[in-house]
C-alpha cells in the first residue's frame, strides 16, 4: 500500500504552532477543568466528577449545552493528590439516573465534557476494544468491508520463521525454518510474545466465561462474523492458533517470542520485511501457554461441532507445556546479544506455576493440579504480564461452584475479597476517587487501573458488596477521563483523547485519526523515551507524565495486554450495573 504520509505524521513532528502552545499550557489547563468519564454511565451506576478545589462549594448537572438544571449537589471537602500536584473535590451525582446527555457545571469553571446516561453506554467501546485486536492481526490483509478506512495489505506472513541459535534443539538446529503465522502484533511494534499473549488471551476468554450473553449477541464485523462461534471467540482463536505453533512438538517447550532482531521502523506491515525468528524456550512461556490452552480448551469445548478436535488438542498442548515447565522450572528469558526487541523477562515464575496449575485443575478436575498450585502459599495480586497469581484466584472464584470441596472454598473467597477490600480502601482514600495509588503509575498505568477494576468486578460477583462495583466503575471512569489529565486514554472515544499513539499502523497509514478502540499506556514518570522524543512531556508528576506523541512508547503506546482488561471491564460494568441493557450476575 502506498504510504500516505500526510497531515498526521507531520503534525507532531512539526509541532504546528497551535498544538504546541496547547501542549505547553496543558498541565495548568488540565488542573482547572472538571474531569469526568467522557462516555458516561449506566443509570444505576455510581457517578462522580472531579472538580479543582476553589471557592465553589456546590455543583449542578445540566442537560448538555443548556441551562436546564437536573441535579444540584454539594462538593466534598478538598483533598490533596500529590501524584497529580493538585487538590480536588468530588461531585457525587449518583442519584441522577434519567437517561440523557449532561454536563457538570461549577461556578468559575468551564463545564465538564458532555457524557451520557443510558442503558448501553459501554457497548460501543467494548466492541471497539475487541475490534482493535482484529486491526492488529498478523499475516493477513484487512479488507475494506471489515476495516473500512483502516484496510491494509498483509504483512509478516510468518510462514518462514527461523529458529534462532538461542532456541536450537537437536530436531530443530539454528536456522531451521518453521511456520508460525497468525496471532496479533503485540502492541505498537510488530513482534509476538508468548508471555504477553498469555494474560491477554486469558483475559478475553475470562470476559467470555463471565459474561457470555453479552458476547453471544455481539457482531464485530470481522471476517468470521456470522459463523457458529461468538465473534470474541473467533478473534481469540486467531491468536490461539498462532500460540499453538510456538510449541516445539518434540518436547512440549514453548518459544518465548517470534520477532525481528530489531524493531521495525514506523512503517505499515507490508513494508516491514526483516527476517523473523523464534527465540529461546522459557519456563514463563511454557506456563503462560499451558494456562491459556487449558482455559481455551474448556471455553471451546461446547463448540466441538464447529471446531472439531480443537478443545482436545489445546488440552494436550497445555499438558505437554506443563510437563516441560516441571522438567525445566528455572529457564528464564535471557535476551540474546543480537536481539533488541521486547523482553517480557521475569525471574520469578512461582505465580505462573500457580496460575497454570489452577487452569489445568479447573479444566481437568485432576486434584494433582490443585496440589501443584500450592494454594495456601499463592498470593492474590492485581494482574499484569509479570504477575499472574491473581488470574488463578479469579478463575477459581468463577468456577467455584463446579469445584466443590476439591478446593479450599474459604481460601478462594478470602483471596478475592481481601484484594478487593484493599483496592476499595485505596479508592475511598484517594482524592480523585480512584483505585490508582501513586506507585501504580508504571509503564502501562491505564491498564493497572483496569486490571484493578477487573479484580473488583470479581469481588462484586463473589460477595455482592456494592462498594466493589462502584470502585470497579471508578477504574473505567479513570480510563475514560476522570484522571489528572482529564483525558480519555482510549483512541476514538471521548472528547479529549489520544490522537498520536505509538502504534506503527496509526503512525504510518496516512489517516488523521488513529486506529480506534486502543487503550494507550498512560502517564508514568519513567519517561524512558525522552531521548527519542522531539518535544517534552507535559509534566514530571506521576499522574501527569504523559505525552500524546507517536514517539512516546513509554507513555503512549498501545498493547494487547492493556486492551484486554478494557474489554473485560467494559463488559463487566455493562453487565453488572443495575439498569444496564444486558444486566446479569
Ligand atoms: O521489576 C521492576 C520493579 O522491581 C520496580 O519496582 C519497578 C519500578 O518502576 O520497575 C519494574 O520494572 C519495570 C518492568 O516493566 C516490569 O514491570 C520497568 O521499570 C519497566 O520499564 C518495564 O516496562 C515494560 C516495557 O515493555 C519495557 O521493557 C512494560 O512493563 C511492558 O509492558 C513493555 O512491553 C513492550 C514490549 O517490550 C514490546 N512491545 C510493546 C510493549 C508495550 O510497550
Ligand atoms: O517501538 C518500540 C516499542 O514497541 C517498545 O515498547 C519500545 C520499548 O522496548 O521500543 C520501541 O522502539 C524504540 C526503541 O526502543 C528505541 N529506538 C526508537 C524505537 C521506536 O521508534
Amino acid at each position: 500500500m502506498t504510504p500516505r504520509r500526510s497531515l498526521k505524521s507531520l503534525l507532531p513532528l512539526a509541532c504546528l504552532a497551535l498544538p504546541c502552545a496547547a501542549w505547553a499550557a496543558a498541565p495548568q489547563a488540565a488542573s482547572a477543568t472538571i474531569k469526568v468519564n467522557q462516555l458516561g454511565f449506566l443509570p444505576g451506576a455510581a457517578k462522580f466528577a472531579v472538580v479543582p478545589d476553589g471557592k465553589a462549594a456546590s455543583f449542578t448537572v445540566v442537560q448538555a449545552g443548556t441551562d436546564t438544571v437536573v441535579k444540584t449537589g454539594t462538593l466534598a471537602p478538598g483533598k490533596a493528590a500529590p501524584e497529580a500536584g493538585d487538590k480536588v473535590r468530588l461531585a457525587d451525582f449518583t442519584g441522577l439516573a434519567t437517561p440523557g446527555r449532561y454536563q457538570v457545571r461549577v461556578a468559575g469553571l468551564p463545564d465538564s465534557p458532555p457524557f451520557d446516561i443510558g442503558p448501553a453506554v459501554f457497548q460501543p467501546v467494548n466492541a471497539a476494544a475487541i475490534k482493535a485486536f482484529y486491526f492488529n492481526r498478523n499475516s493477513t490483509a484487512l479488507d475494506e468491508k471489515h476495516a473500512g478506512a483502516y484496510a491494509r495489505a498483509a504483512g509478516h506472513p510468518d510462514t518462514r520463521v527461523l529458529v534462532h541459535a538461542s532456541a536450537a534443539s537437536p530436531a530443530r538446529p539454528a536456522g531451521t525454518v518453521i511456520s508460525s503465522p497468525k496471532g496479533w502484533y503485540d502492541a505498537g511494534d510488530y513482534n509476538k510474545y508468548i508471555v504477553n499473549s498469555g494474560i491477554t488471551t486469558y483475559t478475553l476468554l475470562a470476559a467470555f466465561e463471565d459474561f457470555p450473553e453479552l458476547f453471544k449477541g455481539q457482531d464485530l464485523n470481522i471476517p468470521e462474523s456470522g459463523n457458529a462461534l461468538p465473534d470474541l471467540l473467533d478473534e481469540a482463536l486467531w491468536n490461539l492458533e498462532w500460540m499453538l505453533t510456538m510449541q516445539d512438538p518434540a518436547d512440549g517447550g514453548v518459544y518465548h517470542k517470534l520477532t525481528n532482531l530489531k524493531f521495525d521502523g514506523m512503517v505499515m506491515p507490508d513494508q516491514a520485511r526483516e527476517p523473523r525468528y523464534v527465540v529461546q524456550k522459557t519456563t514463563a512461556a511454557a506456563l503462560n501457554f499451558a494456562a491459556v490452552m487449558a482455559t481455551a480448551s474448556r471455553v471451546f469445548a461446547p463448540y466441538e461441532q464447529h471446531v472439531p478436535g480443537l478443545s482436545a488438542k489445546m488440552l494436550a498442548a497445555a499438558k505437554a507445556a506443563w510437563q516441560w515447565a516441571r522438567a525445566n522450572p528455572g529457564v528464564y528469558y535471557q535476551q540474546p546479544k543480537d536481539v533488541a526487541t521486547g523482553e517480557y523477562g521475569d525471574k520469578d515464575v512461582s505465580d505462573e506455576f500457580g496460575w497454570a496449575a489452577a487452569e489445568l485443575f479447573i479444566t481437568t478436575k485432576d486434584p494433582a493440579y490443585y496440589g501443584a498450585m500450592k494454594a495456601p502459599a499463592l498470593k492474590a495480586t492485581v494482574p499484569s504480564w509479570a504477575q499472574v497469581d491473581g488470574l488463578a484466584w479469579m478463575s477459581l472464584a468463577r468456577h467455584r461452584k463446579t469445584l466443590g470441596s476439591a478446593v479450599d472454598q474459604a481460601l478462594v473467597a478470602n483471596r478475592i475479597d481481601t484484594l478487593s477490600a484493599s483496592l476499595a480502601r485505596g479508592w475511598k482514600a484517594s482524592a480523585y476517587g480512584i483505585t490508582m495509588q501513586p506507585a501504580d503509575y508504571v509503564w502501562g498505568s491505564s491498564a493497572v487501573a483496569l486490571n484493578q477494576a477487573m479484580v473488583l468486578a470479581h469481588g462484586y460477583r463473589l460477595t455482592g458488596k456494592r462498594e466493589y462495583l462502584d470502585a470497579a466503575q471508578a477504574g473505567l471512569d479513570y480510563a475514560l477521563g476522570r484522571n489528572a489529565l482529564g483525558t480519555s486514554f482510549v483512541t476514538g472515544f471521548g472528547t479529549k483523547l489520544p490522537l498520536h499513539p505509538h502504534h506503527r499502523p496509526s503512525e504510518a497509514d496516512g489517516i488523521a485519526a488513529p486506529v480506534p478502540g486502543w487503550l494507550v499506556g498512560g502517564p508514568q514518570p519513567g519517561q524512558q523515551d525522552k531521548n527519542d522524543c522531539p518535544v517534552a512531556y507535559l509534566s514530571a508528576l506521576p499522574a501527569k507524565s504523559w505525552l500524546d506523541h507517536g514517539c512516546s512508547y513509554a507513555s503512549n503506546e498501545v498493547a494487547i495486554n492493556w486492551n484486554a482488561p478494557l474489554v473485560y471491564v467494559t463488559a463487566a460494568i455493562q453487565a453488572l450495573t443495575p439498569g444496564g441493557a444486558s444486566t446479569q450476575h
